[in-house]
C-alpha cells in the first residue's frame, strides 16, 4: 500500500457524517425529542474526529496491505466505506475512553480544545455522553456487519479489548492517586501492565485485528501472531511516550511534559527507581509527583545524572532488533503479512514526537 497521509486522512473523514447521521437515526426511531438529538449530535462531533485518526486510519490500511492493494482505487467502494466504518469504531471507543478519563484525570484540555466535561452546559452529562459514544459502536457494527460470519467475533474483541483497556485504567488510577505520592507503588513490572492493558490492545493490537478479521484473514494462530508483535509494539510506543515527556524537546514533541509533576507511573522513574541508591531515592520520595517546577527540577537533574536516556536508546535497540526477529519469523502461508507489522514499526522507531 502507498499511503499519502493527508489524502488518507481526507478521504476517511468523508465517512464521518453518515455515522453522526445513522447513529442520530436510531435516536429519531426512538422518537426523541430535537434537542436530545442536537445534544448527541454535538457529542459526537466534538469528541470522535478531533484527535490524529491513526487507529483508525490503521484498520482501512492494514486491510489494503492484507488483500495485496496498492493504493485505494483498489478497493471497491463497498470494501472501502466497511473497512472505514471499523476503522470508526476504534475512534469512538477511543472517544468514549478519553471523555471519561479526562474527568477521572481532571484534566482541561484534549486535542487543543476544552475538555468535554468542561464545557459550561455539559459537566456531568458527559459522563452519560461518554456511555453513548460506546454505544454507537454497536449500532454500527450491527448495521454493517450482523449478516457477515465475523460479526460475533468482532462483537467479542471490542467487549475483550474495552474490559482490558478498563482494567488498565482502574491500576493507572490505584497506583498514582493524585496526591499521595508513594514510590513504593511504582515498579517497571507495574507500570508495564498499565501500558499494556491501558494502551497496547487497543491501540495496536485492535485495528490489525479488526482488519484480519474483515479480511478473512483470521485464523487463530494468524492472530496470535499479530497480538506477538502489536503488543510489545504498543509498549515501545508507550515507552517512547514516557521518555520523551522528559528527554524530548518541546518544540518537537508540540507540548511540555507533565509526567514528572503529575506522579505518573511511567518507565522513566520506575528506570531510576531500580538503580538509584539510597540518597537519591529521598530526593525522589520528597520531590517527584509535585506541583511545583523546583522540585520537578530537581528530579530531572536526577535522572540525567543517572544517564536514563542511555538506558532508554538501549532498551529501544534491544526491543527493535527483537521485534523484527519476531516479524522475520512470521509464518504468511495462511495469508498473514508481515508488511502489516512493519508499516507499524517503521512509523515509530526512533520517532522524536
Ligand atoms: C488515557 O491515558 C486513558 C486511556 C487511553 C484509557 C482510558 C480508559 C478508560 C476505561 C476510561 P492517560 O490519562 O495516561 O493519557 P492522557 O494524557 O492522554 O490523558
Ligand atoms: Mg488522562
Ligand atoms: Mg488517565
Ligand atoms: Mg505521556
Amino acid at each position: 500500500m502507498k499511503i499519502d497521509k493527508k489524502q488518507s486522512r481526507e478521504k476517511f473523514l468523508t465517512v464521518f457524517p453518515q455515522i453522526v447521521k445513522e447513529t442520530t437515526d436510531v435516536l429519531k426511531s426512538y422518537g426523541m425529542p430535537q434537542d436530545a438529538i442536537e445534544w448527541y449530535t454535538k457529542n459526537l462531533n466534538y469528541n470522535t474526529p478531533s484527535g490524529k485518526l491513526n487507529r483508525g486510519l490503521s484498520v482501512v490500511d492494514t486491510y489494503g496491505i492484507l488483500k495485496g492493494y496498492e493504493t485505494y482505487d483498489d478497493f471497491s467502494e463497498d470494501e472501502y466505506k466497511l473497512s472505514a466504518i471499523l476503522g470508526w469504531c476504534i475512534e469512538l471507543l477511543q472517544a468514549y475512553f478519553l471523555v471519561a478519563d479526562d474527568i477521572m484525570d481532571k484534566s482541561l484540555t484534549r486535542r487543543g480544545h476544552t475538555c468535554w466535561y468542561k464545557v459550561e452546559e455539559v459537566q456531568e452529562i458527559a459522563v452519560n455522553d461518554a456511555f453513548m459514544l460506546e454505544g454507537a459502536i454497536y449500532i454500527l457494527l450491527k448495521k454493517y456487519f450482523s449478516k457477515k460470519p465475523y460479526y460475533v467475533k468482532v462483537m467479542e474483541l471490542f467487549h475483550d479489548v474495552t474490559f482490558k483497556t478498563e482494567c488498565g485504567q482502574l491500576l493507572d488510577l490505584i497506583t498514582a492517586p493524585e496526591d499521595k505520592v508513594d514510590l513504593a507503588k511504582f515498579s517497571l513490572n507495574k507500570q508495564m501492565f498499565i501500558i499494556t492493558y491501558k494502551t497496547a490492545f487497543y491501540s495496536f493490537y485492535l485495528p490489525v485485528a479488526l482488519a484480519m478479521h474483515m479480511a478473512g484473514v483470521d485464523d487463530e494462530s494468524d492472530l496470535k501472531q499479530a497480538s506477538d508483535v502489536l503488543i510489545p509494539l504498543g509498549q515501545y510506543f508507550q515507552i517512547q511516550d514516557d521518555y520523551l515527556d522528559c528527554f524530548g524537546k518541546p518544540e518537537d514533541i508540540g507540548k511540555i511534559g507533565t509526567d514528572i509533576q503529575d506522579n505518573k507511573c511511567s518507565w522513566v522513574v520506575n528506570t531510576a527507581l531500580e538503580i538509584c541508591n539510597a540518597e537519591q531515592r529521598k530526593l525522589l520520595d520528597e520531590n517527584y509527583g509535585r506541583k511545583d517546577p523546583v522540585k520537578e527540577k530537581k528530579c530531572k537533574d536526577l535522572f540525567i545524572a543517572l544517564k536514563i536516556d542511555d538506558r532508554f536508546h538501549q532498551y529501544e535497540e534491544d526491543i527493535v532488533s527483537k521485534i523484527r526477529k519476531n516479524i522475520s519469523n512470521i509464518d504468511e502461508t495462511r495469508g498473514f503479512k508481515k508488511q502489516t507489522l512493519t508499516a507499524f514499526l517503521d512509523k515509530i522507531y526512533k520517532r522524536k514526537k
